[in-house]
């Protein structure tokens, strides 16, 4: 018995590495099935030559991509074509934070931003720096490249964004070997237009990335209504002073996050955005 984990599943066979480094192609116990235990990649597990015996606890989970163990979710957003979407960029944040996932944002084809449109977002993105590694990203000038290398440096990756932000020509750049297709014809952004069906983790920067094309589930509505403020770290500071415990910051007196928004010091679209989701969440919710 050896313990390995998991980089890849097609067809109900997974690939494992196990301990030596080793690569072996195995099955799931059968009996698995009616504990409710399916394999993911990225699962430590307990291999013996033939099949999975054990599958270790998570330190997360997502389902779409079904991949467990994540380090780090790189978001990629495009500056334009498609345009920046602060409000997509909130969205997966919210995703990822959830999932008890650290987010790196990578903004790509800079290229494309007149000097005028990149100090424009770079004064709106100023706010996410302080919580979060930006990063500025382009195919053609290289700018971003070693900056992406060292943080992705031995972790497991998965990088997600909207279908055309650029996801596999930035993996491609930063390893030609991957030859990863790009490109592909989009006529319905974000879902279903993805056709890879295989999740897989592939070695690099002595880590791992996830060939996955985003996160195709972008649904929030099973994100607790009172988490939903504690996903938004911008907030934190400013919510341990508001007048009530608890304080959902939308409609109660001498909330000092309102505060902050109305001085400036919490970007004004990301308290709509926590709104916006907020409502998102409550409608959805059954009411008795
Ligand atoms: N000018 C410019 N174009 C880029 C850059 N990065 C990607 N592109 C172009 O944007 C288009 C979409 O890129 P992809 O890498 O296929 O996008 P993706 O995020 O992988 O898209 P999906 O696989 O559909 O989710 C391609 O035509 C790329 O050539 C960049 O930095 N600058
Ligand atoms: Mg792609
Ligand atoms: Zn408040």
């Amino acid at each position: 018995m050896k313990k390995g984990q998991i980089i890849k599943l097609t067809g109900g066979l997974y690939t494992v590495i196990d301990e030596d480094g080793v690569k072996k192609q195995v099955k799931p116990l059968g009996i698995f099935r009616y504990q409710d235990i399916k394999p993911k990649v990225g699962d430590w597990v307990a291999v013996d030559d033939h099949s999975i015996t054990q599958v270790f606890a998570r330190k997360n989970d997502l389902s779409r991509p079904a991949i467990a163990n994540i380090d780090q979710a790189l978001i990629i957003q495009s500056a334009k074509e498609p345009d920046f979407s602060f409000g997509l960029l909130d969205r997966f944040l919210v995703i990822v934070a959830d999932a008890n996932i650290d987010a790196v944002i990578i903004v790509t084809k800079i290229d494309l931003c007149s000097v005028q449109d990149r100090q424009e977002l770079a004064k709106n993105m100023a706010f996410y720096e302080e919580f979060y590694p930006v990063i500025w990203f382009s195919t053609k000038t290289y700018e971003g490249q070693e900056k992406i290398e060292s943080l992705t440096q031995s972790k497991i990756n998965v990088v997600t964004g909207q279908t055309g932000a650029g996801k596999s020509s930035l993996l491609n750049v930063l390893n030609p070997k991957l030859q990863l297709a790009t490109n592909q014809i989009s006529k319905a952004l974000g879902r279903g237009k993805h056709t890879t069906r295989t999740v897989e983790l592939i070695p690099f920067f002595h880590g791992w990335i996830a060939d996955t094309p985003g996160f195709s589930q972008l649904d929030i509505t099973n994100i607790e209504q009172s988490r939903l403020r504690d996903l938004f770290p911008d907030f934190l500071p400013y919510a341990s002073h508001c007048r009530f415990n608890g304080c959902s910051h939308i409609h109660e007196p001498e909330c000092q996050v309102r505060n902050a928004v109305d001085e400036g010091k919490i970007l004004k679209s990301r308290y709509e955005n926590y709104v916006n989701f907020h409502e998102e969440i409550r409608s959805t919710k059954p009411r008795y």
